[in-house]
């Protein structure tokens, strides 16, 4: 473990003997049992995946290892990705670790501070367009058609390879998958990727259950529960504000066939939800992650019974990326107080009696 995902799972990638082995140590992200929340919703096994723990603090890494080592295999001289954030500071990271160039174009405006302050500190060339990740990606797909640049969106293939690992380290941990999945769904990728994971694995003799799908998209992007693109797609998950997802049929595929739902949040719910995961909880994940806890707890008060049930929820990227978000959604308990023990006295009676 911690070989990274490239050699850990190398009989399941698309790894010759031409494909170098890189790693920043992407994957074995921890799987958390939940302490609180889930009993408070009646499901005595619940977990969290954490990968936030990944070395840029997404889920992306899992994927975008494979896709520039594949590049390098290829001898390409430069990737490029539209980005809402993470895919962004990924590229960018593993680019400065290969030396090699990396473009992204992010939408104006649209992406969390951490995410860009990321991609700046990596050295990538960051292009700013006036439109929103739909438009991004448009322009990234005509331009690395026309160019010899790779294009490291999850459109390309060893992108969802990569991301698929994450369903393999849930078996490993629980020992088979579990009944539910819960995740966040903007680009589709991930989802795709999850279940093509879980349905490998089983094939493999690895593990004997499916999980059942769950996949939760924020209401003011929510394409795919609408049956049709969003033009001008809005969510304060930023991460998530997709309009017209690349992997659209094969979210619809993981769903149908494990019987399971993509179903969407209002931003209401996912910030409740995102406060409730860190203070009941102790993990500080950003508001595209809660999305897959908000849509567990609707589908709860809408009456799913999970006694006896095994839930995972993937929280696919770190808080710290949204800082500005956090400082402007939670009543912080702050108090200014004179540098005295008296006034930390007075100050800590409520709490800490
Ligand atoms: C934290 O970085 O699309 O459904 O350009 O950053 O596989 O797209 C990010 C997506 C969930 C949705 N959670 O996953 C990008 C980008 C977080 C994310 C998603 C994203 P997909």
């Amino acid at each position: 473990m911690g070989a990274g995902i490239l050699e850990t799972y190398r009989e399941f990638l698309p790894v010759t003997d031409a494909t170098p082995l890189i790693t920043m140590g992407e994957g074995n992200t921890p799987l958390v049992k939940s302490n609180r929340l889930g009993k408070e919703l009646g499901c005595d096994e619940l977990y969290f995946k954490l990968e936030g723990c990944n070395p840029t603090g997404s889920f992306k890494d899992r994927g975008m290892v494979v896709a520039i080592a594949k590049a390098l295999e290829d001898g390409s001289r430069a990737v490029m990705c539209a980005s809402t954030g993470n895919t962004s500071a990924s590229a960018a990271a593993y680019g400065a670790y290969c030396d090699l160039p990396v473009l992204v174009l992010i939408p104006k405006g649209e992406v969390a501070m951490g995410k860009l302050a990321q991609a700046m500190a990596y050295g990538a060339r960051i292009l700013m367009i006036n439109g929103n990740f739909d438009s991004a990606l448009a322009l990234a797909r005509a331009y690395t058609c026309k160019h010899s640049v790779t294009l490291v969106n999850s459109v390309n293939p060893h992108r969802l390879e990569g991301q698929k690992t994450g369903a393999f380290e849930i078996i490993e941990s629980l020992g088979d998958a579990p009944d539910y999945l819960f995740i966040p769904v903007g680009n589709a990728g991930n989802i795709t990727a999850y279940w093509r994971g879980f349905l490998e694995y089983q094939r493999a003799g690895r593990s004997l259950r499916l999980p059942k799908m769950m996949g939760f998209q924020a209401e003011g992007a929510a394409p795919i529960v609408r049956g049709a693109p969003v033009a001008n797609p809005q969510t304060i998950a930023s991460a998530i504000r997709i309009g017209n997802p690349a992997s659209w049929q094969g979210a619809v595929d993981a769903r149908d066939s494990s019987g399971g739902t993509i179903d969407m949040v209002s931003d209401d719910e996912i910030l409740d939800a995102y406060r409730m995961i860190a203070s009941k909880e102790g993990i500080f994940c950003e508001p595209a992650s809660a999305a897959s806890f908000a849509g567990l707890v609707k589908m709860c008060r809408q009456g799913l019974n999970l006694e006896g049930q095994r839930v995972v929820c993937i929280f696919t990227g770190n808080g710290l990326k949204d800082p500005d978000l956090a400082v402007r959604s939670v009543v912080s308990q702050t108090t200014e107080i004179e540098p005295t023990l008296e006034a930390v006295e007075a100050a800590s009676l409520a709490t800490a009696s």
